[in-house]
Formats: C-alpha cells, sequence, structure tokens
C-alpha cells in the first residue's frame, strides 16, 4: 500500500487523542469522528480497524506503566501515545506508512513570555493540548516541551511548544534547537515581557531565520490598545530577522485571526528551504521513556540527515551502538524519517535508564563527542561583562553542560561584543562545527550570549597567538576548500577521511570535493589512498628536506656504507607520520635524489669512494680469495695482510659481497665468485660423466676441500638448488 497512502489529515489526530485519552469507553465518538472523516481516511481505514483491536490491550499497558511509576502519571502515558502515534506497537505495525517525503515537513517552535498563551495557540490551532503532564494541567503552566501536529496543503507542521516560565527557560532551549520557524506569542494586554525578550534573543542567537509574531489575547482589549501593542512589537524586532515578519493579532477565545495565521504559517512554511537528507544523521534527544511491549522509545526533532527502521545507529556521547526497531513520525509509523520531522525511535539493545535528554543518536562510529571546542561567542548588549575563565552554562542542541569560558584575545568580554572562545565543556557533548549554542550566566542563571562552533576538536592555544586567529576566522568564513586546507596544514601528521568528517561533518563526497581542488593545485597531497590521507604539500616537502639532509650527514659519517636502513631514516625524520615519511621518500626516487635498494635508502647513483689505501685493500682482498679456489683462507688470516684497520677491511668486504665478487656460503666462509662458477662447471661435468649421484667422499675428492667446509658449501649448493640431498649423499640436478 505504500505508494498509494495519502497524508493523513486532521481527523485522524482527534480520532486518535479521543482514544487514547478515554480508552475504549469512547468507541462510539470514535465511530461517529470515524464516518465525518471517512473521505480522507478511506486509506488508512484498515489500519484503524487493526488498532481497534489492540486498544485494550494499550489502555492496560499504560495503566501498568503508570503502576511501575516508569511513566510518572497517566497523561504522561496519554500524550507518549499521542505524541507517537502508538496506536499498535512500534515494531509490529502491520502497515507502516512510509514516510511521505512530498510533503514538506516544517518545526515550528512557540517562544514568549509565560502566560501569555502558547500552549492555547497551539491547540487552538492543531487541537492539541500540547500540555501533557499532570503538573502543567494543575499548575495551568507549561514546564516542560509540548508537541502538537497541524496538517496544511502541501505541508505537515511540528509545533514544539516550549515553557515560558523563567525558571524552565532550560527546557525551552532543549525544545528550539531543531526549529525552522518560531512563532513567537505576545500577549496585547501585556505586551514584551522579559521572557519574551530572552526567548526572542535566544532565537536571534540560535540563527533562527524566520518567524510569525502572534498578538494573543486580541479578545482583551480595545483596538488602541492593540495598535499600541503592534507598534511596540514593531519597534522591538526592529533590526532583527523578525523585522519583516508578519504581525497577526489572534484570540483562542473567540477564534479570530487563526485562519490568517495559518495562512501565515503556510506561507512561511512554504519560504523553508528543503532539507538537505544526504547530511549525517543527527537527532538530538529530547524525551526517553520505556514502553512495555517496545521497550525503549526517544523522541526529538531530526536536525539531519534521514534514518531508517533496522539502522544501526550510535547513542553519543556513552557510544553506545543501538538498532532503530521502529520509528514514528508526525504520529504515525514509518520506515525512514528526514530532516526536519518530529520522530520517535524505538531503539534495540539499551535501557531507557541509559539514555538521557542531551543525548544524540547519528551514524555509527563517525564522530567524536566534544570536551574543548573553539567558537565565536558573543554577549547580548544586556549582559554584565564576562570575564575570561568565567564559568557559565553552555547549551546546544537538546544538551547542557557547564563549561569554562576561555577569551583567546582579550581578558574580558564587553556587553554586545564578540571574540573567539575556547569552551571546555565538564562533560563532553556531541556537537559540530556551525552548530549554535546558547550561553548562560553561572549564577543567577540567565540568557548572556550565544555563539558558534569552529572546531570541535580543538587544541590547547596560547593567548593572543594571531595564527589562532587566523586559523578560527578560516573555519568561520572560508568555504571547504579554505577550510580543508587550514585543518590539514594545523595537522602535520595530514588527515584521515574519517578523521576529516569527524571534525566537519561533512560528508565523505564534500571532502572529496573540497580536497580536488587543493590536491589539483598542489597544496594538498594524498599520501595514501587506503586510508586515504592527506597532508599538505608543505608538510611534504618539509619532510623531504630533512630526509635530503638526513642522507647526506648519513653518507659523510658512513662513507663505506652502501644507504641508511628505511627504519632507520624514518627514525631520523622527526615526529611525522609514516605516511608523509613515504610519501616524500616516494618524492625524492622520483626527482632521481635518493635510490633505493632493497631495505636501504642512498643518494641516487652514489659509488662507494675509497681512499687509495683502501681500493688497494680491496683488490687485495680479491686477489687473495680468487687465488685460493675453494680451499679459502679463513678471513681473519687475510685481514692480516692487508694495509687498512679491521673495522674499514670488514666494510671492504661487505662492498666486495654486494657487488657479489664474493659470495658467503656461511659464517666465516666466504668463496670468490670466479670459484664458485668453476665449481658449477666442475658438478655438471661429474654428472656427464659419473651420473647424478654425488656421495660426499666424491664430493670431497673432486673439490680437494676438507669435510669442515664441504658440508657448508654443499648445504650452500642445495639452497642454489645445484644439487639436491637425498639421505647421506647428493644428487647434482
Ligand atoms: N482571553 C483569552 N485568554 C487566553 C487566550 N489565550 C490564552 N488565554 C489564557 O491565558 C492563560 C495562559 O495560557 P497558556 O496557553 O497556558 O499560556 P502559555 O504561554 O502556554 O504559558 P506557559 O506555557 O506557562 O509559558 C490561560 O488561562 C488561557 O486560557 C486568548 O486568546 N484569550
Ligand atoms: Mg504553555
Amino acid at each position: 500500500m505504500a505508494g498509494a497512502v495519502k497524508p493523513v489529515r486532521g481527523p485522524l489526530y482527534s480520532v486518535r487523542a479521543l482514544w487514547c485519552c478515554d480508552g475504549d469507553s469512547n468507541i462510539q465518538r470514535l465511530t461517529s469522528n470515524l464516518q465525518k472523516a471517512k473521505k480522507r481516511l478511506i486509506a488508512t481505514f484498515t489500519n484503524l480497524e487493526i488498532e481497534s483491536t489492540c486498544s485494550q490491550q494499550r489502555t492496560s499497558q499504560f495503566s501498568n506503566r503508570n503502576k511501575n511509576g516508569l511513566s510518572g502519571n497517566s497523561d504522561f502515558a496519554r500524550a507518549s501515545a499521542f505524541d507517537l502515534g502508538l496506536l499498535r506497537p512500534l515494531a509490529s505495525s502491520p502497515h507502516p506508512i512510509p514516510s511521505m517525503e512530498s510533503t514538506k515537513h516544517v518545526i515550528v517552535g512557540t517562544a514568549g513570555h509565560i502566560d501569555h498563551g502558547k500552549s492555547t495557540l497551539v491547540e487552538a490551532l492543531t487541537g492539541t493540548n500540547p500540555d501533557r503532564l499532570e503538573e502543567e494541567k494543575r499548575r495551568g503552566i507549561t514546564i516542560d516541551l509540548g508537541f502538537a501536529f497541524l496538517d496544511l496543503e502541501g505541508a505537515r507542521l511540528g509545533f514544539v511548544d516550549v515553557p515560558g516560565h523563567e525558571r524552565f527557560v532550560r527546557n525551552m532551549l532543549a525544545g528550539v534547537g531543531g526549529i525552522d520557524l518560531v512563532l513567537l506569542v505576545i500577549a496585547a494586554d501585556e505586551s514584551i515581557k522579559p521572557q519574551t525578550r530572552e526567548h526572542f534573543d535566544i532565537c536571534r542567537m540560535l540563527g533562527i531565520p524566520r518567524g510569525i509574531i502572534a498578538i494573543t489575547k486580541s479578545d482583551l482589549v480595545d483596538a488602541d490598545v492593540l495598535g499600541l501593542a503592534r507598534l511596540e512589537i514593531e519597534e522591538f524586532v526592529r533590526g532583527s530577522f523578525l523585522e519583516a515578519a508578519p504581525i497577526v493579532p489572534v484570540s483562542a477565545r473567540t477564534g479570530a485571526g487563526l485562519d490568517m495565521l495559518k495562512q501565515e504559517l503556510l506561507r512561511s512554511a512554504q519560504s523553508v528551504p528543503e532539507r538537505d537528507v544526504t547530511r549525517h544523521f543527527r537527532l538530538p534527544i529530547d524525551r526517553s521513556f520505556a514502553m512495555k511491549g517496545f521497550g525503549t522509545v526517544v523522541t526529538g526533532t531530526l536536525v539531519s540527515g534521514a534514518v531508517k527502521v533496522e539502522d544501526e545507529v550510535e547513542l553519543y556521547p556513552p557510544r553506545s551502538r543501538v538498532r532503530v526497531r521502529g520509528l514514528h513520525s508526525g504520529g504515525k509509523s514509518v520506515t525512514r524519517a528526514v530532516a526536519g520531522q518530529r520522530t520517535a525511535v524505538n531503539l534495540a539493545g539499551i535501557e531507557r535508564e541509559e539514555i538521557e535528554r542531551g543525548m544524540v543518536l547519528a551514524p555509527p562510529g563517525i564522530f567524536e563527542p566534544a570536551r574543548r571546542l573553539d567558537a565565536r561567542v558573543t554577549l547580548l548588549g544586556s549582559a554584565r561583562p564576562l570575564r575570561s575563565r568565567a564559568r557559565v552554562h553552555f547549551h546546544q542542541g537538546t544538551a547542557e553542560a557547564i563549561a569554562e569560558m576561555v577569551l583567546l584575545d582579550r581578558n574580558e568580554l564587553a556587553p554586545g561584543a564578540s571574540a573567539f572562545a575556547q569552551l571546555r565543556l565538564e562533560k563532553p557533548v556531541l556537537l559540530l562545527p556551525g552548530d549554535r549554542f546558547i550561553l548562560r550566566q553561572f549564577s543567577p542563571v540567565e540568557t548572556i550570549g550565544g555563539g558558534v562552533a569552529l572546531d570541535v576538536r580543538a587544541a590547547r592555544h596560547r593567548r593572543n597567538d594571531p595564527a589562532v586567529a587566523q586559523f578560527l576566522e578560516t573555519l568561520e568564513r572560508g568555504n571547504r576548500e579554505e577550510i580543508l586546507s587550514a585543518l590539514v596544514a594545523a595537522s602535520p601528521q595530514g588527515l584521515s577521511l574519517e578523521q576529516i568528517i569527524a571534525r566537519t561533518g561533512w560528508t565523505e563526497a564534500d571532502v572529496r570535493q573540497a580536497a580536488t581542488k587543493a590536491i589539483d593545485a598542489k597544496r594538498l597531497r594524498v599520501v595514501t589512498a587506503l586510508p586515504w590521507t592527506i597532508a599538505s604539500a608543505k608538510s611534504v616537502a618539509d619532510c623531504a628536506a630533512v630526509l635530503r639532509k638526513a642522507i647526506e650527514d648519513f653518507h659523510r659519517a658512513n662513507p663505506l656504507l652502501p644507504g641508511i636502513p628505511k627504519q632507520e631514516l624514518r627514525g631520523r625524520a622527526g615526529k611525522t607520520s609514516a605516511e608523509i615519511f613515504l610519501a616524500a621518500l616516494d618524492d625524492l626516487v622520483k626527482a632521481g635524489t635518493l635510490a633505493i635498494s632493497g631495505d636501504l635508502v642512498q643518494r641516487a647513483g652514489r659509488e662507494i669512494a675509497l681512499s687509495d689505501e683502501e681500493a688497494r685493500a680491496k683488490e687485495l682482498i680479491e686477489k687473495e680469495f680468487e687465488r685460493a679456489g675453494l680451499t679459502v683462507p679463513s678471513f681473519v688470516a687475510v685481514l692480516e695482510k692487508l694495509p687498512v684497520e679491521s673495522r674499514r677491511a670488514q666494510k671492504i668486504l661487505q662492498i666486495l659481497l654486494r657487488e657479489k665478487v664474493l659470495i658467503k656460503v656461511a659464517d666465516d666462509l666466504v668463496f670468490h665468485r670466479a670459484a664458485m662458477a668453476r665449481l658449477r662447471e666442475t658438478l655438471a661435468k661429474y654428472r656427464r660423466e659419473r651420473g647424478e649421484r654425488l656421495p660426499i667422499p666424491a664430493f670431497k675428492e673432486l673439490t680437494g676441500i676438507t669435510r669442515k667446509y664441504a658440508i657448508p658449501l654443499l648445504e650452500y649448493l642445495d639452497r642454489e638448488h645445484v644439487t639436491r640431498r637425498v639421505g647421506d649423499e647428493r644428487v647434482i640436478l
């Protein structure tokens, strides 16, 4: 039925709400509502019938959970089910509805002072009361985030309703992170109040690009007061992202202005750019709970990428790998959820107790939670000056942590000013460059500023280092190619694809694309293909220069040695990575500067220059062995006759062995190559004349050597495949 399903509209929600609120006793109202909604629901009617059969079970599960204290209260159960559309088990949903990617998903967040009518307005628009907690109902205020949906032509709006109370701004911050547009709610009778300002500041600092202003409770004031409120609001938002935003007076009580507001919401939603679902998936978690029969469920606004049922995902920061057992989006079971959707994920392989708000679901193994980040921070004009190393509350996504803020180029940040700072978090948070955050004063807790993360794997810096400022400016303003070049330049060891992705949050395609130009322009080098690792051309060139010098030094100090073993050369190349070392070595070989033979590296075309004495000694050694034939002298005896001291004589012997003038058969048993050639001929002749079998005595007789030399010599011939041992004899091959 995948392709046949049309987006499900309003009536389904009211049916679901009714069901979850009141249980099976209301089946009659349910049925009549179904009748009314029949036309639209026709495609999902089968689903609903199936759902109705498990209603009894659902109801008892909710009450069981309440008894177990897992969910806190019945409203929670109702709200969870409502929010998620959990009318049947997530995992075993018989007809998961495919994600409706043709419908635009837009998240609308409310903002505004306490009691200004945010939740009432959301309910008036969507039919859903977002206040789901018992305590919220009792006290008549919103405490935590609430959710509701509104289907308009071609767009599904997910509402995140936030509390206005100053004590719950931290909950507001957890909700406002992923929103596409803000619905700033200002009551006509009270106009702008402290949390109107605070929420507005938060939206500005989070870079929320658009919004609508609703003047609520318009039924309580006359036209003059309403006009005054409008003037005040226009003044308030002047110069901000809301300067040109529609201002719509509404009354939830009379219904005035609601249609106009819906039109403006739709218009605004249409201007929200489509999210790029190819980015890495990230779901900052705002709620988690256990549901009997389903297990652990988390919810959040999917801020980036997409996730499918059966995907393996990772919970950051604990870094636990979990499986997506089921997905709900906008109150429906889906097989795939994409950025811009409110999403509930049923997770396999984890207990609810292991999860808390602020954690993030993301692809497995690719990110690293941050403890230290470099950022651009901005202080609100209304805040007090903030000195370096001040402790602040840091809020990003749904996470919060206490942080120490170190200003990198000044001792104090003036109100309204901005600067580069390093934030040292008391606990790890998963975030990526470009992510906005909010800073709140440590005590008393109030919003004082915000910022944008630039480097989530920041090093410790010296104060007032112009190189650091330049680096951060590139991260802040540069294009991807410039950013990549700056990151690589700051990593003398080079950076692998995985490291770049973890550091930037880019996709593999982004990284490769950003690298291509710089590689073509020879600013960057691919130093290994697997794992794909790049380094700056400069660090390879610097390493090559070090190697050239090391080789020269080596040859000067060891004139009789042919070259330096690779490993030793690597040791002399300083702290550079193996990849850069090998790339530099390769460059030098290709350029004809160095030559590698076996494990030895030498200056290309290098001949060992011997002194006269050494040359004479070499000649002498060669002659001595040539004359000896197979009855070779002991090397010690030869050395004694030489005009050079024994250490140099040893090196000359090495040269003769390398030149293959002498052949080493065993320790201290060396033959001249002419003697060996003659031996091979002798053996060939023997084979022709006397057959292939060669007993050891015959060999001794043939060569005139003692048994002491005969055995190692025969073993050497075996190794060379001239002879083969058969029992006590040899066979000549
Ligand atoms: N007369 C009138 N009263 C309204 C209107 N909208 C909301 N109210 C009342 O204002 C009070 C507060 O409304 P809420 O919707 O709870 O306000 P809120 O902004 O969600 O409050 P918090 O979530 O606690 O910040 C309630 O008593 C509502 O009935 C309206 O349009 N007209
Ligand atoms: Mg409210």
